[in-house]
């Protein structure tokens, strides 16, 4: 609840400045100013200074216009306004009331609606954009349930926005220590039709010749073992560079990689590298960086970015295992008193690097934009 005032006493000196000079021309005398006969039966009027249904884009605080009532005989008087504008999509209305000495009301509302964020939609060089649709992927689904485990976390991407209780936008160009060539936006991710879209585009912003997002759960959702399934179609082309990945929730204060980084799924755009999936956690064994991967390679021709594939790891306190499909990919043991970092909490990132020092600079194959789409993310953890 928020209460407006208008400078009211202003309005009153110059009531009293011209009670006084009608005293005078009336020749002065004891008959003071006079209750005024006739009873205030008039309402006062609210002016909205605004439109009464206005339109707000997410992502910003909403700021109201500022709204006012005068009265016929109190002049400017005070407003209340009920309601607020909350952050998700969706329409609000505030609501605004005055009333004036002797009693008279007046209200007024406004309606704000919050649309979800005009991105994955045309960019100023990429006007075949606008037409963005789903395409219908086939692929791989895992299992909603598993035998001794229980969902404790999902986002399935079911809602017309970035659900940000639990995702925050990554910002910037600042190479993310691999020389990556994208300014991260918000601008960059939507969620349609079920899915999380992340889009790469070739796109100068910021001093950066590509645009991307990158989103983490970082301080919202955080995890320790489990089971992990995200569903995802990869994007592809030389310079690409998705990834499902976690660091550790110690990142903030201990720094990488002594948070320790597990890598769910990473991919390298480019010719004869699209049907292979990575799966690495980096740590610090006393002090020096280390990192242990393991791939897997698609057969059949089959790629990261043509039908949908489940990434899972399958985490305790002895290990980490990970699968595409249910196909294991790589293990290792995390045992070692080096490897603490892994028996602590993890958060999510999940995004589109473009360029970078693994897998190089898109070139003249590369078709932009290109869109990584992640169908679910759900967290089970045994009972
Ligand atoms: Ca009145
Ligand atoms: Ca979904």
């Amino acid at each position: 609840m928020a209460l407006k005032f208008l400078p009211r006493f202003a309005h009153q000196s110059l009531i009293a400045a011209m009670t006084a000079l009608a005293i005078i021309a009336c020749g002065g005398g004891g008959g003071g100013t006079g209750n005024n006969t006739a009873a205030d039966t008039t309402n006062p009027v609210i002016n909205l200074n605004g439109a009464t249904a206005v339109n707000h884009e997410q992502g910003t605080a909403y700021t109201d216009t500022l709204v006012t009532a005068v009265d016929n005989t109190d002049g400017a008087i005070a407003v209340t306004t009920s309601g607020a504008v909350g952050t998700a999509p969706g329409t609000y209305t505030l609501t605004y009331t005055a009333m004036d000495a002797a009693g008279n009301p007046a209200t007024a509302t406004r309606t704000v609606t919050v649309t979800a964020p005009a991105v994955c939609i045309a960019s100023t060089d990429d006007s075949s954009d606008a037409s963005l649709t789903i395409p219908s992927y086939y692929g791989y689904t895992s299992a909603q349930t598993y035998s001794g485990y229980s969902l404790v976390w999902s986002d399935e991407f079911s809602g017309t926005s970035l659900d940000q209780d639990s995702w925050t936008f990554e910002t910037g160009n600042s190479g993310w220590g691999n020389n990556e060539l994208q300014y991260y936006r918000p601008e960059n991710t939507c969620v349609r039709e079920g899915l999380l879209i992340i889009e790469a585009k070739e796109e100068s912003f910021g001093g950066a010749a590509y645009t991307s997002s990158r989103i983490k759960t970082q301080d919202k959702q955080s995890f320790r073992y489990g089971r992990i399934d995200i569903r995802a179609v990869t994007p592809e082309g030389q310079g690409l560079w998705p990834a499902l990945w976690m660091l550790g929730q110690s990142f903030s204060t201990v720094g990488w990689p002594n948070s320790g980084e597990i890598d769910i799924m990473e991919m390298i755009g480019g010719s004869g590298r699209e049907n292979t999936t990575h799966g690495t956690i980096h740590w610090s064994d006393n002090g020096s960086h280390t990192y242990y991967g393991g791939e897997l390679t698609l057969a059949d021709g089959e790629t990261l970015a043509s039908v949908f594939h489940v990434f899972t790891i399958i985490w305790d306190s002895n290990s980490i295992t990970w699968y595409i499909d249910d196909i294991q990919v790589h293990f290792m043991d995390i045992t070692p008193a080096s490897m603490a970092a892994f028996r602590e909490e993890f958060f999510f990132i999940f995004n589109v690097a473009v360029g970078g020092n693994w897998p190089g600079s898109p070139n003249a194959t590369t078709v932009f934009p290109q869109r990584m789409l992640v169908d679910y993310v759900r967290v089970f953890q045994k009972d």
